[in-house]
C-alpha cells in the first residue's frame, strides 16, 4: 500500500475515508455591454447642422460626417457609434442639448448592442 505524504508525516488523515473532490473555479471574463448611438431623421434640421454634430461629437471628418448624414436622411436613421453605457449616455445628452439650444428637432438615442 502506498502512503500519502500525510500518512508518512505521521499525521492522521482527517477526511476519514471520504474521497477528495477538487473543484476548479472557472473565471469567465465578462465584457461590458456596448451601446449603439442612433441619429434619427426629421424634416427640419438642416443637413449642415447634422454634419457639424457628427464632426463635433463623434470625431468624424467632413466626408464621413456628410456620408452618415445622407444615410440618416435617406434611410431614416443610422448608427453613429458604439460605446460603453456611460459614454453613449453622454454623447446622446450632448447632441440633444446642442440641438435644443439651436432649436432643431434632431433626435439622438441609444440602444443595447
Ligand atoms: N432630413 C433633413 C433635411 O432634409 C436632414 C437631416 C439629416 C435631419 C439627418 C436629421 O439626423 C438627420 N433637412
Amino acid at each position: 500500500m502506498t502512503l500519502s505524504p500525510f500518512m508518512m508525516s505521521g499525521k492522521k488523515d482527517s477526511r476519514d475515508g471520504e474521497a477528495s473532490v477538487l473543484t476548479k473555479t472557472r473565471t469567465k471574463t465578462q465584457r461590458p455591454p456596448m451601446y449603439k448611438v442612433l441619429l434619427l431623421n426629421d424634416d427640419y434640421t438642416p443637413m449642415e447642422f447634422v454634419v457639424h454634430v457628427l464632426e463635433r461629437f463623434f470625431g468624424m471628418n467632413h466626408a464621413q460626417a456628410f456620408e452618415i448624414m445622407l444615410t440618416v436622411h435617406k434611410k431614416g436613421l443610422a448608427v453613429v457609434g458604439v460605446f460603453s453605457f456611460e459614454v453613449a449616455e453622454t454623447k446622446v445628452a450632448q447632441v440633444m442639448d446642442f440641438a435644443r439650444r439651436h432649436q432643431h428637432p434632431l433626435q439622438c438615442t441609444m440602444e443595447k448592442e
